[in-house]
């Protein structure tokens, strides 16, 4: 049976700047739903890319003195090496420039222009001469100047494309409520819902005061409007329209496209309505995802703000920087980037309660056990193991630590199923927690002077070393690289097949093999020092 599929996004960022920590938020969002689905059995695809049309870049690349193409080549470069570092594992990566996806944003605007879905007409705007731009009344700042230099702007007309919106006003408020997975979270729902019944007006989708962008291929003066250019990149990255459109016919329609909440709007108004009107199936989600902010404001290249997870990562480790973004930001709410609580998630989760489990469990293994993990008294079929975790036979702590640990594999999918990764890592470390103090109750080091009580000291034993096998697998699409780690020092990293979501069964873990203890996974860091430095 082939499996199911599951096709998820991130926006493709424009290059105008290097990356900053909250596209890194994103994208490693997305990430962590791509690896979890995968390892949940899907055939997944994980679609990211870069917007490379527009003013900004043109004007951008002027300045420095280089063609666009230049200029955005090196700065994709980077994006590409940090999704690297962060270890992203997407499927493909997207540019807007490549011929690829220009002839299929020139197919579609041509289909919707022959249909006459899209008609020629006056644009009147406010036009900022230094900026060559056009800004709406809304856009404007307080007194009525640019937004970009502040300088006066003055009414122009500019002879223009439209795409009919208003004429699927209608359709795309009866999709969105009827589907209520469609736009999530809920809130972003409702305020879709109310900017749809305020009155859908015509976009605007060409310009003709520059160049850099992909030509309207009837009427080669204008460039197609950046956000019709870019939004089809879903679609044209799996070669819809092409000659080989197997991607597209596997993958579409997309299941999750994940964005922040600034750009919410177009990818549940401007898409839908654009697929509607080419016929094409809308995608079944829209996740729009918090804002991640400084005490200082919004992050932004002028301010001098600007968190670079490049360095945070060489100085903290992907994996704490990955559990830090996932675990502080709920994805629906906005979350306050702090270094400082960057620093204590470590100490606090990840050192103290994860890793101290690791190593205190380990050590125990190889002081008491000579490193030898003996065979538990605990049954491991999974009906005789039901059985005996509903009887007095099985010592409490014995009973709340299993059940806990497969209680957690339900919870992390249900948690997962509701888009909520936070909560998900959450619920393994309540089960970090439980163990941690399973290790005070029992207390090891007294069972093992006692050779009378042996078997308990084994089943003890072992029933840490379970947990943490079970928690490094539920960890392992939000941190990918600790695990490998953790399955040497449990001696099973040739043994691939306990590593995997499947394997989630208590009692997999086998006896006999040989525990190494191994250095600390997560050191803790000292602020104190690292300000010296
Ligand atoms: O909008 N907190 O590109 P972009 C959380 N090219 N997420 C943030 C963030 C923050 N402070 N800052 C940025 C574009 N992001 C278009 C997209 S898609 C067809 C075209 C993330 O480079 C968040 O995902 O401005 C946001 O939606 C995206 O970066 C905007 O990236």
């Amino acid at each position: 049976m082939s499996k199911p599929t599951f096709y998820i996004s991130t926006p493709i960022y424009y290059p105008s700047d290097k990356l900053h920590i909250g596209h890194a938020y994103t994208t490693v969002a997305a990430d962590s739903f791509a690896r979890y689905k995968r390892m949940k059995g899907y055939d997944v695809w994980f679609l990211t890319g870069s917007d490379e049309h527009g003013q900004k870049i043109e004007r951008t690349a002027k300045e420095k003195g280089q063609s666009p193409l230049e200029y955005v080549d090196q700065i994709v470069a980077g994006f590409k090496s940090l999704w690297k570092k962060l270890d992203v594992s997407y499927d493909d990566f997207i540019r807007t420039t490549q011929e690829r996806h220009k002839k299929v944003v020139q197919d579609i605007f041509q289909k919707l222009y022959d249909q006459g879905d899209i008609y020629k007409a006056q644009y009147e705007g406010h036009y900022c001469t230094p900026c060559e731009t056009f800004w709406t009344e809304y856009q404007l700042d307080a007194d009525g100047n640019c937004p970009d230099c502040g300088r006066p702007v003055e009414i122009l007309q500019e002879e223009s494309y439209f795409f009919k919106m208003s004429k699927y006003a209608d359709e795309i408020l009866k999709y969105i409520e009827d589907n209520a997975e469609f736009i999530q979270p809920n809130s972003r729902r409702n305020e879709m819902v109310s900017f749809i019944k305020s009155g859908l007006a015509d976009l605007c989708v060409s310009r003709t005061t520059f160049d850099w962008g992909i030509q309207v291929p009837f009427d080669p003066k204008h460039v197609i409007y950046v956000w019709v250019d870019a939004l089809t990149n879903y679609i044209s990255a799996l070669g819809y329209g092409t000659g080989d459109d197997s991607l597209f016919r596997k993958y579409w329609p997309a299941d999750m496209h994940l964005v922040g909440k600034d750009i919410v709007r177009f990818h549940t108004i401007i898409w839908p309505i654009m697929l509607m009107a080419a016929g094409i199936e809308l995608p079944k989600q829209v996740l729009g995802h918090g804002w991640l902010l400084l005490d200082s404001g919004k992050m932004s290249k002028s301010k001098g703000n600007v968190v670079d997870p490049l360095e945070l990562c060489d100085k903290y480790g992907v994996d704490a920087i990955r559990y830090y973004l996932l675990r502080e930001l709920p994805l629906g709410s906005d979350g306050y980037y702090s270094e400082e609580a960057l620093v204590n998630r470590i100490n606090i989760d990840l050192a103290n309660d994860l890793g101290n489990l690791i190593s205190r469990s380990t050590s125990m293994i190889v002081k008491f056990s000579k490193g030898v993990l003996e065979e538990p008294e605990t049954p491991r079929e999974p009906v005789l193991l039901e059985q005996y975790l509903g009887s007095e036979e099985a010592p409490a702590e014995d009973r709340d630590l299993i059940s806990l640990a497969l209680k957690t594999k339900y919870e992390v999918d249900d948690l997962m199923e509701r888009r909520d990764i936070s909560g998900a890592l959450a619920a393994v470390w309540r089960l970090v927690g439980r163990a941690n103090k399973y290790v005070e109750e029992t207390s090891p080091w007294s069972l093992a002077k006692d050779p009378e009580l042996r078997g308990r000291l084994a089943t003890v034993l072992y029933n840490l070393a379970e947990t943490i096998r079970f928690v490094t697998v539920m960890v392992t699409p939000f941190m990918p690289n600790f695990p490998s780690m953790v399955w040497q020092q449990l001696a099973i990293g040739n043994q691939p097949e306990l590593h995997v979501w499947e394997a989630l069964e208590w009692g997999n873990l086998p006896a006999g093999t040989r525990v190494v203890k191994g250095d600390a996974i997560f050191p803790r860091i000292d602020l104190k020092t690292l300000e010296k430095e």
